[in-house]
């Protein structure tokens, strides 16, 4: 028998009891009699941690002695989720674990359950982050993340009376057994204070410092040697924070006021595509990126074997061994950081400089909503770091000449293409700055590629058409099958063997099988025990029973206006006016699950959430509904969760308004575990639909070019109101209380704002939606059918593998190799 765990063998297993033992007596000094479930996952998983740091090592050792070119990925976000399990199978240590446990009389998963999710970001972003270091990893690529390690993570949402409240999420309460700080490489990071000049020379002073402490976390590759590094970076206040205090004898208040400093990796900040210009955050992001460049300098340094003659000398080939990618503009600052670094204090010509920065840096764009770019404040940027404010008008001098250059008398192109914007408030667009200052540019799937040098840098990639990628998204398919679906991982093992983890093109093979009926049977079976999880989740959290013979219809992402999940709603009531108006007609029964977290300022989004949930209580204690129809609102969205989402899935929502959704990740995870998408023509969905064929996904709605042409039409939702009867009735029964007759008022304002400003045209893409729900429906009904389709979408989602996504950053971007970790050199 096939099986990607592989029989444990005897001696791993006692090394695992052994370890665990002696963790649970050295480490938690506790004995079995005393010990919880939380001390047998502390000592499990520094059981575990012991097996990684050897690897972590030499891995460490061998990137050192062949000098070879490194990748550091710089990101505010990085949504890791749990680490137990998948280190556990990336260590190929599961079943010996799953044995040594069950011999210890303890139940594995209860222990995995004790593991707080690191949330260290908001969605799609900070999940590709984590993605990409796995796939990193596991090819053997030598690479860095670094971030911060912020104290607090994404809120956890709860809901009370059918409203989002947000806790905070105080994920090192219990201590994190995967990270090791590193005091010894503590950095000091200035803000604040004023330039002064020397002749030529530039000198930063008067500024406050504080201290910037790593914490290393391993980052281990599937069935590899090569273990790299994620260091995040802690906020520390240093000795003398603020003197004043301690000069008037005020010691209590001097310690109490350390708190300032430490602030500024305290909590992420929650906002998901948007864009908030407050000060602390612009430190968290210059904190990060000063800290990290003073660190991937030392490493640079350390690894020269000849002391060059001159800093010109020694920086010339510092492209060769340093690509630094941004991920989206939040670490941008790093641009003028590094062009401080080397003209100020390292004393090279702005030329040199800005050669090596145009060498190093690339920038990733996840976004063309307006409202997501960051445009900080040219005031707070002169505040904060009064240093960087005068490079990057420099920056923008020798960018405008450049423009000037190519268009002479083109007073209004040189006007759109300022660094700075000088309409209203004087802006620094970061987005622009990173264009001007990066080898290269991407966007994160074909369409929207395409619509950045089109529209965004429209004028950029006029000037710099050489500059502009695209790197389609991808996601590792070792969290998202072989973790978080063991059986269909199991099943596919079997028929195609096990290399599909690490080659996932090899699912295409699966598709010889769409005609094998035992197989479907197989592949069927499998998905009724992953609804069957999380039916039962349900039920034990929401004490709501489900029909798991119904369809599971999930979306489940941030709440945003552009990704429609009112579109969805709309469906849902008017599935339900549908069976209250014909209770004894044919309905395909179906679940549909919403789940996101809104972000706590984003009103509409949070009334959003209060709707779904109001609509769910009056549909769940419908007696004429009965079994037809559920609504589920999954609380607190978070990585463990998708991981018991995504195999329960028949069909995956992905229905943003055609152009906004820059690509998506989750229709990737739904696709690679068999679910049908239900999707527009926005992100990533259009490549899923090229590999898998249009007859095997439902798609609806507007494209681009036909929301483009409602625009300049005019768009006027009265005119689609007029001819949609269902429509009318589900708007005018939310805006009259129907779902929430205690508060009758309380979507009154909803409804109406979606008739006189639906910028996301919800209204204008209903009708294809419903329609295109009811062939979904209908499909439904034929198990077999369905199933072969779910068979084809997973055979074609090899694309969508991280591997595939690394291996093109690694040879079209960064121009890295990957490097073979001897363990007994
Ligand atoms: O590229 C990762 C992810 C995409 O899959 C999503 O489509 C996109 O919305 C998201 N973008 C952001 C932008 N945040 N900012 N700035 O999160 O990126």
């Amino acid at each position: 028998q096939i099986s990607l765990r592989g029989l444990p063998e005897i001696d791993s297993v006692k090394e695992v009891i052994n370890n665990f033992n002696r963790h649970l007596h050295y480490t938690c000094a506790k004995d079995r009699n005393v010990a919880t479930n939380k001390d047998f996952y502390f000592a499990l998983a520094n059981t575990i941690m012991d097996k990684l740091v050897g690897k972590w090592i030499r891995t460490q050792q061998s990137y050192h002695k062949q000098n070879v070119k490194r990748v550091y990925y710089l990101s505010l976000e990085f949504m890791m989720g749990r680490t137990l399990s998948n280190t556990m199978i990336n260590l190929m240590l599961e079943g010996a674990c799953d044995e040594a446990l069950y011999q210890l009389g303890l139940d594995i998963e209860e222990l995995e359950s004790e593991e707080p999710d690191a949330g260290l970001g908001n969605g799609g972003l900070g999940r590709l982050a984590a993605c990409f270091l796995d796939s990193l990893a596991t090819l053997g690529y030598p690479a860095y993340g670094y971030g911060i390690r912020y104290e607090h993570g994404l809120f956890n949402q709860a809901i009370i009376n059918c409203n989002q409240i947000e806790k905070p999420d105080s994920w090192l309460t219990y201590g994190n057994p995967w990270e090791k700080a590193r005091p010894e490489y503590t950095i000091p990071v200035k803000f604040y204070g004023r330039t002064q000049k020397h002749g030529d020379r530039v000198e930063w002073v008067d500024y406050k410092t504080v201290i910037a402490m790593p914490y290393d976390t391993p980052i281990p590759g599937y069935k590899t040697n090569t273990v790299n590094t994620v260091r995040l970076w802690s906020a520390k206040s240093p000795k003398d924070f603020d003197l004043s205090y301690f000069n008037h004898g005020n010691y209590i208040e001097a310690v109490l006021d350390r708190n300032i400093a430490e602030n500024i990796s305290r909590v992420l900040y929650p906002n998901d595509n948007f864009f908030e210009g407050k000060e602390l955050r612009l430190k968290q992001e210059y904190f990060m990126v000063a800290a990290t460049l003073v660190d991937i300098i030392r490493r640079f340094k350390v690894n020269k074997t000849v002391i060059p003659d001159s800093k010109e000398e020694l920086y010339s080939d510092f492209p060769d061994k340093v690509a630094i990618q941004l991920n989206d503009t939040h670490p941008s600052l790093a641009v003028p950081e590094l062009m401080r670094i080397l003209v100020d204090e390292e004393g090279l010509t702005w030329d040199l400089a800005w050669k090596v920065c145009k060498g190093t840096f690339a920038y990733t764009n996840h976004t063309i909503l307006p409202e997501a770019l960051e445009r900080w404040p040219v005031s707070m940027i002169e505040h904060v770091l009064p240093r960087h404010l005068e490079i990057i008008y420099l920056i923008n001098h020798f960018h405008l000449e450049e423009v000037r250059a190519k268009f002479p008398g083109d007073h209004e192109k040189i006007r759109n293409m300022s660094i700075i914007e000088e309409t209203g408030e004087k802006r620094i667009n970061m987005a622009y700055l990173s264009v001007v200052s990066c080898h290269t540019v991407n966007g994160v799937a074909a369409i929207h590629s395409g619509l950045l040098v089109t529209s965004l840098f429209k004028d950029f990639f006029e000037l710099y058409p050489g500059k502009f990628q695209n790197k389609t998204n991808g996601i590792t398919p070792r969290r998202w099958l072989v973790l978080c679906n063991p059986s269909l991982s199991h099943l596919i093992t079997e028929k195609i063997g096990d290399e599909w983890p690490t080659q996932l093109h090899q699912l295409q093979n699966l598709k010889e099988f769409v005609n094998d009926k035992t197989f479907l049977q197989q592949v069927f079976k499998t998905k009724q025990e992953n609804k069957r999880r999380l039916a039962q989740y349900v039920a034990d959290t929401y004490g709501i029973t489900l029909n798991v013979g119904s369809m599971f219809d999930i979306q489940v992402k941030r709440i945003h206006e552009y990704k429609r999940q009112t579109l969805n709603l709309l469906h849902v009531i008017t599935l339900y006016n549908r069976i209250k108006s014909n209770p004894n007609g044919e309905f395909v029964p179906r679940t549909v699950f919403f789940g996101g977290k809104a972000a706590p300022g984003y009103q509409t989004a949070k009334e959003t959430v209060s709707l779904i949930c109001h609509v769910a209580n009056v549909i769940n204690n419908d007696p004429v509904i009965g079994d037809k129809l559920k609504v589920v609102f999954l609380t607190n969205y978070r990585c463990s969760l998708a991981e018991i989402i995504m195999p329960a899935a028949d069909l995956s929502e992905q229905i943003s308004l055609a152009g906004t959704e820059a690509s998506g990740t989750g229709n990737m995870k739904f696709m690679l575990n068999g679910a049908l998408t239900i999707g527009t023509l926005d992100g990533a969905n259009v490549e899923m639909a090229e590999e898998m064929g249009m007859e095997n996904i439902f798609i609806f709605g507007m494209k681009v070019e036909d929301v483009s042409r409602l625009w300049a039409d005019g768009y006027d939702t009265r005119r689609y109101l007029a001819r949609l009867p269902e429509l009318q009735l589900a708007l005018s029964q939310i805006r009259a209380g129907l779902f929430n007759p205690a508060e009758p008022h309380k979507f009154s304002d909803f409804s109406d704002n979606l008739i006189a400003n639906d910028r996301f045209c919800v209204i204008a893409d209903y009708e294809s939606y419903v329609k295109c729900q009811e062939g979904v429906s209908e499909l439904y009904m034929d198990w077999i059918k369905w199933t072969e389709k779910c068979l084809v979408n997973i055979a074609s989602s090899g694309k969508f593998s991280s591997d595939r996504t690394i291996r093109e950053y690694a040879d079209e971007i960064w121009d890295i190799k990957p490097v073979h970790v001897d363990l007994n050199p």
